[in-house]
């Protein structure tokens, strides 16, 4: 990990003097500067287009805006009393030396990382023996025109530098299409994603809102460049707001416009409008906490990669953007999507946010979990902890996946495949999305060797999501390939691709359908309710059952609510409300939509069809459950001595019971990412519910069947021409797109179901449907992509 605590200046170099050199030396150069300037414009400093972006725009610019010879300017007497020589003035009383340092960037080396590093010392250099920077910060745009303050300095003042962001920004020309037109982008449903060739100059953008975000907001923001689940050449951003969520909704207008400015005038607009706003629009949820002082101090922005090729010079552009404004960045390297916005969640409530300490939270979540279930035995023997199998998706996960495990110190087993870093492997075949959307065993990694019934995990590229899913019986292999021809698709020399082997999957639906049934359980026994999973009630509006009065839990009972998608299979929908008795809520696709729906809340649980989910304990719950479960742990004590009584020694074997249950469930909130969804916390939250009720996947994929969905992308000239309405569900544009898929729906009847809506991370619309009968769900998945085809201008082959 590489803390850069303040914007450090780049190429540049530093020098210890005795102080008492101080003045003399300085005079000296102020006098000499002349002589220098003359040479650096004649070339002899290095290199002729040398210019110096350093304390002070330098009073000698010559027409062209370039600052030659300025490479001496911070050592004009008056910046050095200000800003540079501070710092070594109380080294100098302590030590009798100061530290004097200069910056140097040129034009040639902003453009050509290459030609920089091969740029040779210049006679500054020479002349003063000052070690070059290392080679690595060469190629980095300038940082800014003012040395950053002493460490121990109060945070920075919230002014930012425009004009400095503006010309650091030519280094990042905005991509143009093969007939010279600009590349539009706009955010989709997490986030810019594209090509990852064409993403610096939107990197160096975002970094710089990202770092505009946090000084509106007083508190540090976060950014992740991942493409998730698509192919490894994608790259993408997912800009992280202060509380550890995505980014507003309300702020994607503002990254479109910073992304899409044409022009240094143009951008330099989008930003001094940006910068006019004075409050972050929506209210942070929830407040930051009163009284400490924001750490890190803003503008700061916590920055995260994946694994993918094109990630390290992304990740420079946008720390570049962010540093050019005059923001402070963490660079964390390589991360999953999810921890880092646990960084930034864990830096908004002033907890620790290490790494070390996202594993060490979520492992001893893990163990108190597994430790207050084993109180409560299961009415079956849980099944013989074998190791898990993992699908790595090639991604960032396998790496974060090993330091899980020994973070729980053996006592989650974990067997890692598709953990390599092999080119192009990523995401191919193998995956998450790839087992959800055609329901297969990832197609490398030997998932089809293994036994039936193996309990095994696929996540996805940058970990987000995750996905349960075991192999079948030899014999039933090939009976649901989906139609697959590619029985030996090579993807290199040395991996050969299977033929996919059908999966039995239990997905993000079913995932929150287990976790809600465990709440639901808890919670119960909680509040004294013996009537859970409870096949006959009617929910009640509020979703809440009402406890009994002799609840454990005083106030009102909990609100406890699944949200799903559009996506989420009609029979998961059913099992909650009906069965579990909970409420349920729709929202749009992408957990920036999930996540404050389940905000609404006591215990909102949250997850997408493709295993992208979390659990929310709101604040206030947690602080009621904490509450009650210390009065009823004391009371418990207190009445040690009723044994003999039978009423009372009843009375205090449910009391044991609810304590239980509050313990499981505060430590089910410490095992599950609080910020977002996360494939890690998944592992550890399905495992210990598996585990507290004793299942097996066959126990849990009873739970309720699945009604036949489909899925099926379409390829339309603009995909904008679609208009949604309804959670997704419907489309209000083109009508008669939507009424030729009313008419298809009608007549696959039943419980049927369709819709289709633009995807916001590929260039495709994405057909759902659903039906009571497999041929059923495949008539009208293609009814629905023929309707999309012929109303929304396909293109290429119609369905
Ligand atoms: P799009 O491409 O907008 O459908 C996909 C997923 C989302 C979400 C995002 C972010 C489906 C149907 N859609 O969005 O749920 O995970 O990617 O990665 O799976
Ligand atoms: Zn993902």
């Amino acid at each position: 990990m590489r803390e850069t605590a303040r914007p450090v200046p780049q190429d540049s170099a530093a020098v210890w003097w005795p102080a008492t050199f101080e003045t003399a030396y300085a005079w000296r150069l102020f006098l000499l500067r002349p002589v220098c300037t003359a040479l650096t414009m004649s070339g002899r400093m290095g290199d002729r287009n040398t210019s110096g972006r350093v304390t002070e725009p330098p009073p000698w610019t010559d027409t062209e805006g370039r600052a030659a010879g300025a490479i001496f300017g911070v050592f004009l007497p008056g910046v050095e009393t200000r800003a540079g020589l501070k710092e070594g003035r109380r080294v100098a009383r302590r030590a009798g030396f100061i530290r004097v340092r200069a910056w140097r960037v040129s034009e040639r080396a902003r453009k050509t990382r290459s030609r920089a590093e091969r740029q040779p010392a210049t006679l500054f250099d020479e002349m003063t023996g000052v070690r070059p920077c290392p080679p690595r910060f060469r190629s980095r745009p300038s940082a800014r025109r003012t040395p950053p303050p002493p460490l121990s300095s109060p945070a920075p003042p919230a002014e930012m530098d425009v004009a400095n962001f503006c010309s650091a920004a030519e280094a990042y020309p905005p991509p143009t299409t093969s007939d010279g037109a600009r590349v539009a982008f706009s955010y989709g449903t997490a986030g810019f994603r594209t090509d990852g060739a064409l993403l610096a100059s939107t990197m160096f953008r975002c970094g710089a809102l990202a770092a505009v975000r946090s000084r509106v907001t007083g508190r540090a923001t976060g950014l992740v460049i991942t493409a998730s689940h698509n192919p490894e050449r994608d790259n993408g951003v997912k800009l992280v707001d202060c509380t550890g969520g995505t980014l507003p909704v309300s702020w994607e207008a503002h990254a479109e416009a910073l992304a899409n400015a044409d022009g240094a005038d143009a951008l330099a607009r989008v930003l001094r409008a940006l910068l006019a706003l004075s409050d972050p629009a929506e209210s942070l949820h929830p407040p930051p906490p009163p009284g400490s002082p924001p750490s890190p101090p803003p503008p700061h922005v916590f920055l995260a990669r994946d694994t993918r090729p094109t990630g390290p010079d992304l990740a420079a552009a946008a720390e570049a953007g962010a540093v050019a404004i005059g923001a402070a960045v963490t660079n964390l390297g390589e991360m999953t999507t999810p921890q880092l916005h646990y960084v930034v969640y864990a830096a908004y409530r002033g907890w620790p946010r290490a790494e070390a300490d996202y594993y060490a939270r979520l492992a001893a979540g893990f163990e108190a979990l597994t430790t207050a279930a084993a109180a409560a035995p299961p009415s079956k023997t849980p099944a013989p902890a074998a190791a898990i199998v993992v699908d790595c998706a090639d991604g960032v996960g396998a790496a974060k996946l090993a330091a899980l495990a020994e973070a729980t110190g053996g006592s989650l087993a974990l067997d890692l495949r598709n953990a390599t870093r092999a080119p192009g492997a990523l995401n191919d075949r193998v995956g998450a999305d790839y087992v959800q959307k055609e329901r297969v065993a990832p197609g490398r990694g030997g998932f089809d060797a293994l036994a039936p019934g193996t309990r095994c995990v696929s996540v996805d590229g940058d970990a987000d999501r995750l996905v349960y899913f075991d192999v079948p019986e030899p014999e039933a292999e090939g009976k649901n390939d989906g139609g697959d021809d590619s029985k030996t698709a090579t993807m290199s020399a040395s991996t050969t691709i299977r033929r996919p082997v059908a999966a039995r999957l239990f997905d993000g639906d079913k995932i929150a359908a287990l976790v809600a049934t465990r709440v639901a359980e808890l919670l119960a026994r909680i509040e004294r309710r013996r009537s859970v999973p409870n096949a006959s009630a009617e929910p009640s509006p509020s979703g809440a059952s009402s406890p009994a009065s002799s609840s454990f839990l005083p106030g009102p009972a909990l609100r406890v609510g699944v949200v799903q998608t559009a996506y989420a299979n009609g029979a998961s929908t059913r099992y909650v409300a009906e069965t579990l008795g909970l409420a349920t809520a729709c929202a749009k696709t992408g957990v920036k939509h999930l996540h404050p729906e389940a905000e609404t809340f006591d215990v909102g649980v949250y997850f997408e069809a493709n295993g992208h989910g979390t659990a929310l304990f709101s604040d206030e719950t947690l602080a009621r459950l904490e509450e009650a479960r210390r009065t009823l742990s004391a009371e418990i004590e207190g009445h040690e001595d009723d044994e003999d009584d039978e009423d009372a020694s009843e009375q205090h074997a449910e009391a044991r019971d609810a304590l239980g249950a509050f313990a499981e469930l505060l430590a089910l909130s410490r095992a599950i990412n609080p910020a977002v969804g996360d494939a890690l916390s998944g592992v550890l939250v399905v495992e210990a519910v598996l585990r507290a009720k004793g299942w097996t996947l066959s126990d849990w994929d009873a739970m309720y069947a699945d009604l036949p969905s489909a899925q099926v992308k379409v390829t339309v000239a603009d995909r904008g021409v679609i208009v949604t309405e309804d959670a997704e569900r419907r489309a209000s544009a083109p009508a008669a797109m939507q009424a030729a898929i009313d008419r298809a729906v009608t007549e696959a009847g039943g419980r049927a179901r369709a819709f289709a809506r633009p995807s916001g991370t590929e260039d495709v619309v994405r057909v759902y449907a659903e039906a009571e009968t497999r041929e059923g769900v495949e008539a009208l998945a293609r009814d629905v992509a023929r309707a999309v085809y012929d109303h929304a201008g396909g293109t290429g082959e119609r369905p």
